[in-house]
Parts: C-alpha cells; structure tokens; sequence
C-alpha cells in the first residue's frame, strides 16, 4: 500500500479559486456536474497535474469549453492527470455515482431516504474529480436538483441563493458559501425533514438563524441540542472572543453515520446520537454526550475551519485544540472537577493503552497508508493534554494571547502544529522549543516521585523521574518538558506556603531527574502531585496507603482526591488478582469508602466519582500481562463486600436520593449517586437471593426517565442469578421504533459477562432490527462484545475468531467502521500466550480476506508486523 510521510510535503502547484457543483440527486445514479477554476502556483512548468478520483463514472470532460483529447489526460485508479495544463484553466467534468450503493457512508450516500454527505477525510474525491487536500481552498457554488416529494428540503454549505420548480416534479436550490474552504468541509443534504428553528444574536448584534434538521417525529427531542448550541455560540465570545460569521447555521440529524459528528462549514452533519434526547428516551450521558459534541462542532468553525489544516499529519491541530475547548466548556457549564475525572478517565481508557501497544503513534503521526486510521485518542485526547499543558505553563491570559495571535496570523490559511506553538511563544515571548517533542514523540511517560521529609532542616525535598517507554520505530526516547501541579498538605489537611506565599506550584519537569526542596516546614507533610492531572503521565507516587487514604478525605484537589481513592482500590484489587483467598476489603479503602459514604455535605456527581470502582479495563491495564477472568472475578468480590458492609448507607442512599425527575446538575448527580446505591446493594445481595432484584424491577417499570429506566435495566439484564427475558421483551416493545435506545438493548446484551453471551451475540446478529448497514447498530453489537472482557477474551480464543468473522464482512460494506472496531485486537500482547496465540490466529485470518480494504489492512499490519 502507498504510505505517505510527513516530510514529503510539497506545496500543490495549483490552486483551485472556485468550485461550482450541479448534483441531479436519484439514489441509484447521480450526476455531478463540477466546473473548477485552476490557476498555477508553481515557478516551473508542470507537465501532469493529478486530481484524486475514486470510484467515479466519467461522462465528460472538457478544458476552457473544449473536450479534451485522449493525450491530454488519463484516467488512474487514484484519479485523473491532466497532461501539459496550461497556467489558468477552467475544467467542466460529469461524473456519475452510485449514492444508494455506497455504504462506505463516505462521499455522497443515499441512507434512510435521505441523500447525505460525509468529506473529512477525503470522501470528495469520490464525488468529483479535484484536489482533495486541506491546503486547497476554494469558494463553492452549489446547486442541488431533486424530485420534490423525496426531498422537499435541499442544504448545503452557507447560503441559500435562489430555489426553483423543475419539469417532472423536480425542484432544484443553489447555496453559496462565502468562504473559501478545503474540500473535506463540503457538505449537501437532500430529504423530507423537519426543521426546529431559533435565533442567535451574537455579541457585536448580528443575528443568525439555528436550524436542527430532523424526522418530523423527533422535532421534540431537540431542545438540549439547541440549548447547547447557543450556550456554546455564547461561550466561544466570551471566552476566546469568537463570533460566528454567517447568517445561518444548520445540523442534521442521521442514523447512518461513520463518527460522532462532522463540522462542515454552516452545515454540520450529526448523528442522531448526538442531536436526539428527551427524558424518556435519553441519559444524563447522552444529554452529557449532546452538549459536548455540539460545542465541539461548533469551536471548529473556527480551529478547524477559518483556520484549517496544511495537511492530515496536522490533524491534532484542529482535533486537539478543539477537543481542548469543548472540555473547558463542559467544565465551566458543569463540574470542574468531576469534568476533570471524567476526561482523565476516557483519556486512560483508550489512549494510554493505544500508546504502550503496536498502534502507538506521536500526535502529530509521521506516516499513514489511510488518514482515517487516524483520528485516534492519540490525536483527540492526548493533542488535547497538550494544549491544556501549555495552558498551564503560560496561564489563562497569555494563552488567550496566544490564541488571540494565531487567529489574526492564520484566519484563512491552512497551518501546521508548528504555527500554532509559535502564535503561543511570540504572544508570549516564551521559548517552548522542549515543548515541541511532546508532538513527535509517542508513549506515556513514566513520573516516578519520591519525597522525603528532614526532620533536622524542616525542609522536604521532592525528587522526580521521568522515563518514556519505546515505542514502535522509536527505540530511544527523551525527556519532555512535565508541569507538576503540586502542593504539600500538612496533618490537618491544609495546604503549606511553598518556599514563599503560594500553596501551590507548577514544578516544571524538564530533564530525566530534578530535585526540589522546600523549606520552612515545622512537621511533616504529604504532598498532592500532579492536581487536576497536570500532565499526560504515569504516575508513581510515594504514598503509603495511610497518606492515600487521608488524601481521598482531605485533599482540596478533586482529581487527586479521587485518584488516591482509586489507587487503594488498584492495590486491593490486584493484591485479590494475585492471590483470590485475599478478597477482603483493606482497611485504609474501607475508612476512605466509610468517609465518602457519610459526607453529605459531598456533591452528589463527585461523591459517585468517588465511590465508583476502577473498570476491569483499568485494572487489567496495570498489571504485565491481563488476567481476565481474575481481574473480573476480584472487581466482583470488592462490589460485592463494599455492598453488603455498608449495606444501611447505601439504603440511606438509595430512599433518600428517590426524586421526581428534573434536569439540573444537582439532580443529575444524585441519580447517579443512586443509581449506584443500587448497583452495590445487588452487588450485594446473597448468591441466588434476589431481594434487590425488586428493586431494580420496581424502579425499571416505575422511572420517570431513561437514566433510571436504562441503570435499572442494565443491573437486571447483566446480573448474576436472575432472568432477565421478560425485561428484555418489554425494553423491546416499547422502545422498538427508537433507533437509539435499540441500540442500548443491543449494546447491553452483547456486553453481559455470562458464558452464553456468545450465542446470544449470535441470534442477535440475526435479529430483524440488526443492520449490517447502519455503524450504531453495528458498533452496539460488536462494539458491546468487545467491550466484554471475559466473553469476547474467552480462554479458548472462541470470542476472537467469532469477531474477527464479522469484521471480515462487515469490511466489505464499511471499512472504516471494521478497521475502527479491529484495534482491540491489536492488544494481544497484553494477555498470556494462548490469547496471544488466538488473537494472532483472528488477525491473520483478516489479513488473508480476499479484498481487504486499506483502512483494515493497515490496522492489521500495524498490529502484527
Ligand atoms: N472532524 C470530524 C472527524 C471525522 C469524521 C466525522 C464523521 C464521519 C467521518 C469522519 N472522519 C473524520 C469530527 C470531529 O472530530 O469533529
Ligand atoms: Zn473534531
């Protein structure tokens, strides 16, 4: 396959000024008219101008109004070249496609009666004949023709020109967007759906209609989407002082989506998943989860679209900075500190480990075969713990300098990582040369921190280490500039002057070992290292569990209070891996659980944090090789005694946090906070007893709401001893015609830790409501059953061969779908060597697939080299 480097960068020799598309829309044959502008940019004459093309029809192509000859072009598989082009020229193409066949869902496809488009990474190319690059932008003029009945409603990009009736029932629209754009921001809709109209006045008084496109049905469920937009809209002034700059800006909803969500200028593509809620229908997550992605959406219109990407190794530089703000924005719209937990949480769960393993990439990669394989939580997560890093080290004014900088240098240009650390340095006049090999470099670093206190001087020196492991084609690493958020916390839990005033610090980190001393310190202290987890590392922390327990009561730190509570969970929970007659509950996590379980004055969202145990996943990725079934069976036994010892409190819990339902944030929290009250008194019931099986019965037929229905539901369906079929059928019944919530009733069986669950997968890949065409309900299915440690890493290699079967055929309808859903199997090092073996079978069983798509084959080869 062709690998494309980094350094072999070249400035295209052409650019293309405008871009006028004519798309007559009919599922099964589309015509696409494009007229291109060219105009040479380069100093020598180029003899053959390539434009990317895949699986493109070509009807007809002319040059300046002259069809062009046999010797003047030729048609690749990549693509057409122009031989000898002239320095300015326009070309006229007719293409046909096949919209309803495409079930890529990349480029234009015809998908639940709507005709839709998905461009990032380089989906345009198979709409029409271009330069499908970030660093080309060009302005766009599109006109859409399509029979009026289908598709009453026609969008794309900007602004609607002119709309008119065609012969036959047709009717056509022309949209014009102002702003010269790369291609992967195109973007067209085409269908019968109804609108839910608002208003936005922006800070300096201009008004810009929202519109959220959705089934007639669901106009109701669009009041958090909407919500979120204009809080963000408001956010993105206040903070970063960032207006939106056209009259109008639309979302639409599908079910049939490869991602999340697409940022396409004026015209952002969603899946339903993240447009849809009402509260019988949706989670506090998935509100959590539309808020999120929302605001993420829209801070692209400016670090992705006004100012866009040079090229795709850049990626971070829109998806890390952007990720960067919609953090900072839940966070200010939420819980700071729970915020924090949570995207430390999801940044451990799918980054760290993609960094220690075969897939292990720098932010900013150095090399791909398919970009698409790219957009990892190396290049979201992690690009945006680097942003935050340099938040930190500048402070919030300077950073806005910063940012205030690259906006005024790059509005409209396409820029590299590279810029934007430079905008950060000149705003400041700070020099973060170091800084730069955290874009280069993968793997997570290891900080290991030692301390001691001198009883003689009062002093306590801090020494820290840091070590990054190797990574794939990087044998040698080295070290990177680490901020250390720190404080020391005297015996009452107050936080000590620090060589001066401040009670707290940000040590920087900048060879492989540094010292710190600090003076003045009568008695001892324990010091509260990386707070608000300051940066992307390991942490090997000094305390003994006496000083963690006291943490998880008395540091000030959210994130830290909750980290020295789950390290004391780690530690009982490997200490039952190692040797499963030591399931008990260690003192020091007992008192820490007993103290959170009788602070009230707590906030209910943290005190859930707090009290919720690491997952298997966590668990299995510290130890040197994963033991899934012990790790599964010990997190099992700590539910179970942390349930039934304080069995009182989590009843206490459990009534008094009973309410009506109402959205707020403290509402919010104490359903969580119940929820898993809950799940601890099932946890601990006795074997084969099912006394709070009635409970969860009672609350999963009485809720008011679906984050109570579903956590009902769940401890019911995935529980031990009781039969849960009748739940399952009513869960069915009456949610059936939600595509949403069929997928949580798929996700939800297929994750069940029970031997049968295989079979059961099986029937449910056979079901009637399962579709090999639609990526949630795939990703439910698949995506559930490898996010089930013990079925899907079954010792006899059972679960790995089944998946790797459907990845295969799913490979041939979806690829990037299947090579996204193959990266679990790249974790095969990580188990004992008859997992190892059977992982090694399933890949190699995918690599000899007839027909491999690349997006797979390079997941594949990556893996296992
Ligand atoms: N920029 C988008 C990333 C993306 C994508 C979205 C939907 C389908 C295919 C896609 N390929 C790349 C989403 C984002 O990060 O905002
Ligand atoms: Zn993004």
């Amino acid at each position: 396959a062709v690998v494309v480097q980094r350094g072999d960068y070249k400035v295209p020799s052409y650019q293309i000024s405008e871009i006028a598309l004519d798309l007559r829309l009919d599922p099964e044959n589309t015509e696409v008219s494009a007229c291109l502008h060219f105009q040479c940019t380069a100093t020598a004459p180029v003899t053959e101008l390539h434009l990317d093309g895949e699986s493109l029809e070509l009807l007809s192509l002319q040059r300046d109004g002259r069809t062009l000859a046999e010797h003047e072009y030729r048609l690749t598989d990549a693509g057409l070249v122009l031989l000898n082009p002239p320095e300015s020229f326009v070309l006229e193409s007719r293409v046909r496609i096949h919209p309803a066949a495409n079930s890529t869902l990349s480029g234009l496809y015809h998908a639940g009666g709507q005709f839709l488009t998905q461009c990032e990474a380089e989906g345009f190319r198979r709409i029409t004949y271009t330069l499908d690059r970030p660093d080309c932008l060009a302005r766009f003029t599109v006109t859409l023709h399509a029979p009026q009945k289908n598709c009453p409603v026609l969008l794309a990009n900007g602004n609607c020109m002119a709309t008119g009736d065609e012969e036959d029932g047709w009717h056509w629209a022309r949209w014009e967007d102002p702003y010269p754009k790369p291609a992967y921001l195109f973007a067209m809709v085409a269908g019968d759906l109804a609108v839910v109209r608002d208003q936005y006045r922006t800070a300096s008084g201009r008004d810009v209609v929202l519109e959220i496109y959705v089934a007639e049905r669901d106009t109701g469920a669009c009041v958090q989407a909407m919500d979120s937009l204009k809080r963000a809209m408001h956010w993105d002034e206040e903070v970063y002082g960032r207006e939106y700059d056209l009259d109008r800006y639309m979302i639409v909803a599908t079910d049939s989506f490869n991602m999340g969500a697409m940022e396409n200028k004026g015209l952002n593509i969603f899946n339903a998943k993240y447009v849809l809620a009402s509260p019988e229908t949706a989670t506090d997550n998935d509100y959590q989860g539309i808020e999120s992605v929302i605001a993420h959406e829209y801070f692209h219109n400016w670090t992705g679209n006004r100012v866009t990407l040079r090229d795709w190794f850049q990626l971070s530089l829109k998806e890390g900075l952007t990720v960067f703000r919609d953090q900072e924005f839940s966070a200010d719209q939420n819980s700071r500190g729970v915020q924090r937990i949570d995207d430390v949480r999801r940044l451990r769960a799918a980054q760290f480990p993609e960094d220690a393993g075969p897939l292990a990439h720098p932010v900013r990669p150095d090399a791909y075969s398919e970009i698409n394989n790219f957009y990892t939580a190396t290049v979201y997560e992690k690009g945006a713990e680097l942003v935050r890093m340099i938040h930190t080290l500048l402070g919030k004014a300077q950073f806005r300098q910063g940012m205030d900088l690259y906006f005024q240098r790059h509005d409209g240009q396409a820029v590299t990582i590279e810029d934007f650390v430079a905008a950060m340095e000149d705003a400041n006049q700070r020099d973060l040369s170091g800084f730069r090999r955290w874009y280069g470099q993968a793997g997570t670093p290891i900080l290991r921190a030692t301390g001691s206190y001198d009883p003689a001087r009062h002093s306590y020196t801090l020494t820290l280490r840091q070590e990054t492991p190797a990574t794939p084609g990087q044998p040698v690493k080295e070290p990177v500039p680490i901020p250390v958020r720190m404080a020391l916390l005297n015996t009452q839990g107050q936080r000590v002057p620090l060589n001066g005033t401040d009670r707290e610090s940000i040590l920087l980190l900048e060879q492989t070992e540094q010292s710190w001393t600090f003076d003045n310190l009568p008695d001892p202290v324990i010091p509260s290292l990386l707070r608000g987890f300051s940066a992307p590392v390991r942490l090997e922390s000094p305390l003994d569990d006496d000083a963690r327990s006291f943490l998880a009561s008395h540091d000030d730190d959210p994130f830290n209070r909750w980290e020295s509570i789950q390290d004391l969970a780690v530690k009982a929970l490997l200490a039952t891996v190692a040797d499963a007659s030591l399931a008990s509950l260690p003192s020091a996590l007992r008192h820490a659980v007993a103290a959170t379980l009788g602070d009230a004055q707590i906030d209910p969202a943290f005190r859930a944090e707090l009290l919720s145990l690491p997952s298997e996943d966590y668990i299995g990725e510290q130890m040197p090789v994963i033991a899934v079934e012990a790790v599964h069976h010990a997190r099992d036994s700590l539910m179970r005694t942390i349930g039934m010892q304080f069995v009182p409190e989590w009843m206490g819990l459990y009534h008094d946090l009973a309410a009506t339902y109402q959205r707020d944030g403290l509402s919010i929290g104490r359903r969580r906070l119940r929820n898993l009250a809950l799940s601890y008194l099932i946890a601990g019931d006795h074997e084969g007893h099912e006394g709070m099986a009635l409970y969860a019965r009672q609350q999963y037929a009485q809720a008011d709401n679906m984050t109570d229905r579903l956590a009902a539901f769940q401890l019911l369906v995935q529980h031990r001893h009781h039969d849960a079929e009748d739940i399952l059928l009513d869960f069915y019944r009456r949610w059936h015609e939600y595509p949403l919530l069929i997928d949580k009733w798929f996700a939800i069986q297929a994750a069940t830790p029970r031997p049968e669950t295989l079979r059961q997968v099986e029937h449910l890949l056979v079901h009637p409501a399962f579709d090999w065409r639609v990526p949630n309900r795939v990703r439910a299915v698949l995506g559930g059953f490898a996010a089930n440690p013990t079925v899907f890493h079954a010792a006899d290699g059972s679960g790995y061969a089944f998946y790797a079967e459907q990845l295969r055929r799913l490979d041939d309808l979806n690829p990037q779908t299947a090579a996204r859903l193959a990266t679990p199997l790249s974790r095969w090092q990580r188990y004992d060597a008859p997992r190892q073996q059977a992982m090694g079978e399933a890949l190699k069983m995918l690599a000899g697939k007839p027909k491999l798509s690349r997006d797979l084959a390079e997941v594949i080869q990556r893996s296992h080299p």
